[in-house]
């Protein structure tokens, strides 16, 4: 609660968070099945490495890292989009970043609503991967009008989520009883419905151009398709899924296994088929498949030349592989991905010397103790050197296309890797969305300057 009377955004995003995995764990069972896997594998990890213990207790992650990480939802329309970018602000998200998966066959364009300061990240990591269907790469003329005509007609928000949003952003906040009430309505937009909004014609009209156009068209709202916990060893929790009845997708995406974790990696298990109802049936006699899980292993947030030293090493690998990723070259890929990124440094000591990481700075005991000595170290390495100031890397808050272009991949069937012949078109989004989305390599250097601001001031130093 802050002075006004109003409830921290970030509370209110964590509170969200934890109503939305409580929602998700009793629509889709498996999903809570992949969370006490996770739970214990991270118990093992922490228990076999005391290093990785320290390094999750100096950046206060170990107490973030139970805490639900990310969701996804697919929405339909410009107004949609907006909407939902209100939304999110009440609870303290803002867009960050352009994904454009278009080229990789998914006829949507994306940001991620998520906290942009390392203190309210620290309280909920909570992010949804938004995607906005881009209509107009439906070639077939009256199909595109159908799919604009039903999405006219839906509303996502229940009444009273659009007046509380209203009344947030008219007061500048919500005090604790509209925040509860915040939470249980906002809920809706996301929950899953049996009954589809077309008949079973028209769905097999949209599914046919694609599942996922299917997907964000025929149903009331949209529907959050997967949540995703954090893992520290994602290889082992791939490896245990199978033992534990959930089928997980052919490959890890994202960089190979490293002692340093960099970005993202990622997997997730197949899909659902749920029951339907179509319009003009008496029962769920239809199918459609659109749920999953995920889970992700989060590493240090890359610099630019770290980012486009990871993309050419992953372009790298692909091309060696000549092919989509697959189950019968998944290992064959894992190895080419190993190889090619020998060339990216595996030590956080290298990776800050080459800029190729963003760091989180600490002043150590030793640090605070030489305060007062005149001869004590001044600059930031020399101070690393003696002792005075610890680093930690950045852990990165965001998502990789060509990893996205592979998890939505893996959940519509193989035949959708066909490319999109359009250009990616930020403008287009940021008019749809009513702002512009965050530079998400500005928000890490922002975090990064703060840091060595707080160290300076904590050695009293000038700068550092
Ligand atoms: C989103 C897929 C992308 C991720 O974590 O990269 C994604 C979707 O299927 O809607 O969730
Ligand atoms: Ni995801």
């Amino acid at each position: 609660m802050n002075a006004s009377g109003f409830v921290d955004p970030s509370q209110i995003r964590a509170q969200f968070s934890s109503a939305m995995s409580a929602m998700y764990r009793a629509e889709v069972p498996l999903y809570g099945d992949l969370l006490d896997l996770v739970a214990d594998t991270n118990a093992q990890a922490l228990a076999g490495s005391a290093a990785l213990k320290q390094q999750l207790e100096w950046t206060g992650e170990i107490e973030r890292l139970a805490m639900e990480r990310h969701g996804a939802i697919r929405v339909g329309t410009a107004a949609e989009l907006s909407t939902i970018r209100r939304l999110f602000a009440a609870m303290g998200m803002q867009p960050v970043g352009y994904y454009d998966l278009s080229s990789a066959g998914v006829p949507v364009h994306s940001t991620a609503f998520r906290a942009v300061h390392e203190a309210e990240l620290q309280v909920s990591p909570f992010r949804v991967f938004t995607s906005l269907l881009r209509l107009e790469l439906i070639e077939d003329q009256a199909l595109r009008t159908l799919a604009a005509e039903i999405l006219a007609k839906r509303d996502i928000f229940t009444p009273r989520a659009r007046a509380l949003i209203e009344q947030c952003e008219a007061q500048g906040g919500l005090n604790a009883a509209d925040a509860d009430e915040f939470v249980k309505e906002a809920l809706e937009t996301f929950r899953w419905h049996t009954q589809a909004t077309v008949t079973a014609a028209e769905y097999d009209r949209l599914h046919g151009q694609h599942r996922l156009i299917a997907d964000v068209v025929a149903f009331k709202g949209p529907h959050i398709n997967h949540l995703t916990p954090r893992t520290l060893d994602i290889d082992e929790v791939q490896a245990a899924m199978p033992k534990r009845g959930i089928t997980p997708k052919a490959v890890v995406e994202g960089p190979p296994r490293r002692q340093c974790p960099i970005l993202l990696r990622q997997t997730s298990f197949k899909a659902l088929q749920e029951r339907v109802a179509f319009v003009g049936q008496s029962d769920a006699t239809g199918s459609h498949t659109a749920r999953f899980g995920e889970i992700e292993q989060r590493g240090a947030a890359l610099t630019p030349s770290g980012r486009a030293l990871y993309d050419r090493l992953l372009n790298d690998a692909r091309e060696d592989l000549g092919e989509f990723p697959n189950e019968a070259n998944a290992q064959r890929y894992a190895d080419l991905l190993e190889q090619r990124f020998e060339a990216f440094p595996d030590s956080y000591p290298a990776m800050r010397r080459e800029g190729l990481a963003y760091f989180r700075y600490f002043v150590t005991e030793a640090g605070k103790v030489a305060r007062q000595d005149q001869a004590r170290p001044r600059s930031l390495d020399a101070l690393i050197d003696a002792g005075h100031v610890h680093f930690e890397p950045l852990v990165y808050e965001d998502f990789l296309p060509v990893s996205a272009a592979g998890i939505f991949q893996s959940n519509l069937g193989d035949d959708a890797q066909v490319s999109y012949d359009a250009t990616s078109n930020q403008q287009a989004f940021h008019a749809a969305l009513g702002a512009t989305v965050h530079d998400e390599l500005a928000l890490y250097a922002e975090t990064q300057c703060r840091s060595l601001a707080e160290c300076a001031r904590e050695l009293g130093l000038d700068s550092l």
